[in-house]
């Protein structure tokens, strides 16, 4: 009897032990529990992101030229990949440089004739005319000739540059902070990229160009048209890539927006061209132009990424071909 009442008071006691035990470890279950889910979500976006590796960027293509490279290249325009940007270049090259070519030489010219044929010592009596009607007529027409022919492609260049970007435009915005950027995809999800310049060593162990290289690239799709809009979080700052032909504001308060077709996948590289502050000339951009499929790929390895919807991709798979029957166009 007694044994037995020691047995049922220690029963009791174990009993009360296990239960005392199960209550303080439950909570702890719970946390653990959680704490697997949210490493599983976290896992997640992970595995899927690790599907992108960025691209590795060509050499000479999307950024600048060292002159001991490539001297000539090194002071021109870098290479074009939109056509705006091309037509520009062609402008430049065909009609501008020429134009201002043959009128220095031809005041050169005229300046060394002057200065060895009417000297003092081959010319001492100088002649008094002061009106010649043919030679004024001539150097007020030829000017406005060159100046219509200049004008012509100017103004259209000036046109296509204002082109508002169509409906079915792929819409990314670009906010320029002291000294940074970040990249949000309204039509993707509206998920948000910061993006900031990498050290030397990164750069270097990237392969990529310093002060232009970045950790978090502007991913977007190569071929169809975007809608590239701008803003600023404290003082002015400008989004430019020099080989897209393509330069805005971003003014804090307002939203600029600016059409922009890449031609073709690969890296361009810019920077910030509105002198903001200490770090200005660190904070670099970095686009990266990928095929709609990797893109897509891309939009759903980031947290919240949705894919754009069958519209805006049926509109994008029919704007594709006329790009490259344009770009065959133009290279032709
Ligand atoms: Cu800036």
């Amino acid at each position: 009897m007694k044994l037995g009442h020691i047995f049922d008071r220690a029963s009791i006691a174990v009993f009360a032990l296990l239960a005392a035990m199960s209550i303080a470890l439950m909570p702890q279950g719970a946390v653990a529990q959680e704490a697997e889910a949210a490493e599983a979500t976290t896992e997640a976006p992970a595995e899927a992101s690790a599907a992108y590796t960025p691209m590795a960027p060509t050499e000479g293509k999307g950024m600048p030229t060292a002159f001991e490279d490539d001297a000539l290249k090194s002071m021109t325009f870098q290479d074009q990949y939109s056509a705006d940007g091309e037509y520009a270049l062609w402008m430049h090259d065909v009609i501008l440089l020429p134009v201002i070519t043959v009128i220095s030489l031809f005041v050169l010219g005229l300046l060394l004739w002057v200065v060895v044929r009417y000297r003092k010592a081959a010319n001492p009596v100088p002649s008094k005319t002061t009106h010649n009607t043919a030679i004024e007529v001539i150097w007020t027409i030829v000017p406005v000739i060159i100046l219509v022919v200049i004008a012509v492609p100017s103004i259209s260049l000036l046109a296509r540059q204002y082109e508002t970007p169509p409906e079915n435009a792929i819409t990314i915005k670009a906010t320029g902070y002291q000294w940074y950027w970040t990249y949000t995809y309204p039509d993707n999800g509206d998920f948000e990229i910061v993006s900031n310049m990498l050290t030397e060593e990164q750069a270097a162990e990237s392969g990529e160009p310093h002060q232009l290289a970045v950790d978090n690239r502007m991913v977007v799709p190569a071929g169809v048209p975007l809608r590239i809009q701008t803003t600023a979080a404290d003082v002015i700052h400008a989004f430019a890539i020099p080989s897209l032909w393509f330069k805005v504001d971003a003014v804090p308060g307002r939203l600029n927006e600016k059409l922009l077709t890449i031609d073709e996948p690969g890296v361009y590289y810019g920077q910030c061209s509105e002198l903001c502050g200490a770090r200005h000339a660190y904070m670099p951009l970095a686009v990266e132009a990928l095929p709609m499929e990797e893109y897509e790929a891309w939009v759903r390895s980031q947290p919240g990424g949705t894919v754009a919807s069958d519209t805006v991709a049926d509109a994008s798979a029919e704007a594709a071909p006329v790009e490259g029957e344009a770009a065959e166009e133009a290279a032709s």
